[in-house]
């Protein structure tokens, strides 16, 4: 492979900062992927798996104290502190780099600093984007191998160039008080020090494809959100296709590879991809999306062939789970699964202690993953791969909310959905450290992610409207709402296409639906609810508008907006106050 001189230079400074006792170039060969997975396989960084039921396939037990995203230790390290905005934490850059380079300083003597060039997007697209990440866990090299494009294939689209995202990472003594993960979009730089978990340690994840794409996005044009993309084929041909944003484990991935219900005969589903696009709009005026990833890193409870069949048989091979209990026959179970027999015994739970199913303890954390390759999905779309990306119909922003938000909400136009997307709260989920279930506010679904301050995020998102002339319509849903017991009312999974039915539908103006202070709802006849059990009342609570629970809401958001300052868009606070005085009307 032809040298890079500003790489080479750049690998050569951060080796002179961590002292490692070996440099090793990786160029993403098969050959290569053995003998890491043979050096890891003795130190203990991944267990071997049952072979013969999970080919290629590794179980990685990450430290207890690093099992999520740590929102808290996540920072953004731009010159002018209003560039990080009021969501976002903030350090200044030379504080930044001198606190963590003491921590760096000589962390990987006696260690191996790997180098990890890859692309974020297909080879040859003019969406894609190079990184470069050092770090000394081979767990996150084979991870990066699987989630993106990794090796001689990303520096041959570097060529002799010398932008590319330096991206330094270590797990130092992965002690939570020295746990940084800091990104200075300024600089093209991303300094990660303390975490081996996917969100903290791949870089490329949301660190790059988000924030860092979030940040250069606004200044080129672009959009990057963390957003699922597929594709729906109805009977006749027809093939539009969605993205939708989702809060961390909120079912972005099931919504990717959803298996429509039986009565669909002859729908079909493409996945594109299941976290993250980066969308621009194209020649024809409408807005395109490309995946940046090339695997997917999926939160494993809960999955199961009923749920995610897709995702089952993506990761039967050549895959990585983290965090999840081991069998007696080495193959892997989480909560979700197939309940084995109280009591069966050879079971490990996720820390690695012997564990009894039914024991009333864990045996898979609730936030275990899989790491498996895109192109295993067997409802991978054909253009899954494709440089122009795919064309967008609609797109989707989703809140997990037990009461309050319908199943599904239409925006009266581009500005109107924008504060949709803008307004979002959502209960939290394991995916990030802290307390489960709390409502918060999630803009965009996005809220962790944002790579620069969320008023100018608005504003970009509105400024769409002038850039593209063939906008896609922006919906509201949500899955999640309970009835008095606390059981979800909508089915969800494969049924979520009855959902995205009427969106299609309704796109090419043939559903029906009733104009609401919220936006415009399905009438209860357009919605196909054949074959459901679900009774009217259980749908008037699905499409309800809880005219008091709107008005709390809308001065919640107004507190939201205060907060956010002068980079606060006027437009959205006039669409909050013509959804009051709608409310108020009528
Ligand atoms: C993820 C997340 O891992 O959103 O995708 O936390
Ligand atoms: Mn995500």
């Amino acid at each position: 492979m032809k040298r890079n001189e500003a790489v080479e230079r750049w690998v050569a400074e951060m080796a002179a900062l961590t002292g490692p006792d070996r440099v090793v170039w990786c160029d993403g060969s098969e050959e290569e992927r053995r003998r890491l997975t043979q050096e890891a396989l003795g130190t203990g960084q991944l267990l071997e798996l049952n072979q013969e039921k999970l080919p290629g396939c590794y179980l990685h037990r990450s430290n207890p104290n690093d099992v999520a995203r740590t929102e808290q230790l996540t920072f953004l390290c731009t010159r002018r502190k209003e560039d990080a905005g009021s969501t976002n934490n903030w350090m200044a850059p030379a504080d930044a780099y001198a606190r963590l380079s003491g921590i760096y300083k000589g962390a990987l003597r006696g260690r191996t600093l790997y180098v990890v060039p890859f692309l974020m997007g297909p080879r040859g697209s003019k969406f894609s984007k190079v990184g470069v990440q050092v770090t000394d866990s081979i767990y996150v090299v084979l991870s990066m191998r699987i989630m993106t494009r990794m090796g001689d294939a990303a520096l041959a689209e570097l060529g002799t160039g010398d932008r590319f995202v330096k991206c330094l990472h270590s797990l130092a003594d992965l002690n939570p008080e020295r746990r940084f993960i800091c990104h200075f979009p300024e600089d093209y730089t991303i300094w990660s020090v303390g975490s081996g978990y996917g969100g903290n340690a791949l870089l490329g994840k949301k660190c790059f494809a988000l924030r860092m794409a979030g940040w250069m996005g606004r200044q080129e044009g672009w959009l990057a959100e963390h957003m699922l993309i597929v594709g729906l084929e109805r009977p006749d041909g027809r093939l539009s296709y969605v993205a939708g944003a989702f809060p961390s484990a909120c079912g972005k991935t099931n919504l990717a590879m959803l298996v429509p219900p039986a009565s669909y005969k002859g729908w079909k589903i493409h996945t594109v991809g299941d976290d993250i696009a980066w969308i621009r709009v194209g020649p024809d005026g409408r807005l395109w999306a490309i995946n940046p990833e090339a695997g997917f890193f999926g939160v494993a409870p809960g999955t199961n062939p009923k749920t995610n069949t897709n995702a089952m048989g993506t990761f039967s091979s050549n895959s990585l789970f983290t965090n999840v209990a081991l069998t007696p026959d080495r193959t892997v179970w989480w909560e979700g699964m197939e309940e084995p027999k109280a009591g069966a015994v050879g079971y490990f739970d996720w820390q690695g202690r012997p564990w009894s199913p039914g024991s009333g303890t864990r045996g898979a954390h609730p936030n275990a993953r899989f790491t498996a390759p895109a192109r295993q999905c067997p409802s991978i779309s054909s253009q899954w791969e494709g440089p122009d990306g795919v064309p967008l119909s609609a797109i989707l922003f989703g809140c997990r909310r037990s009461r309050l938000a319908p199943l599904v909400v239409e925006s009266l136009n581009w500005r109107h959905g924008v504060y949709l997307g803008a307004t979002i709260a959502s209960e939290t989920t394991a995916a990030a450290a802290g307390a489960v279930g709390v409502v918060r506010r999630d803009p965009m679904a996005n809220l962790p992610f944002l790579g620069y301050n969320v008023g100018d995020y608005f504003r970009h998102w509105l400024s769409m409207e002038t850039r593209c002339p063939k906008l896609p319509r922006i919906y509201r849903v949500n899955w999640f709402r309970v009835d008095g017991k606390g059981k979800f009312i909508w089915p969800g999974f494969g049924d979520n296409l009855r959902v995205l039915r009427w969106i299609l539908d309704r796109c090419e103006g043939d559903a029906k639906a009733t104009e609401t202070p919220l936006g415009n709802l399905p009438t209860p006849e357009a919605l196909d609810l054949a074959g459901l059990d679900l009774g009217p009342e259980s749908m008037k609570t699905l499409l309800e508008v809880d005219r008091p629970g709107w008005t709390e809401a809308a001065r919640q958001q107004e507190e939201f907006f205060q907060s956010i300052g002068p980079a606060m868009p006027r437009e959205l606070v006039e669409e909050k106050d013509a959804l009051v005085k709608r409310l108020g009307s009528a």
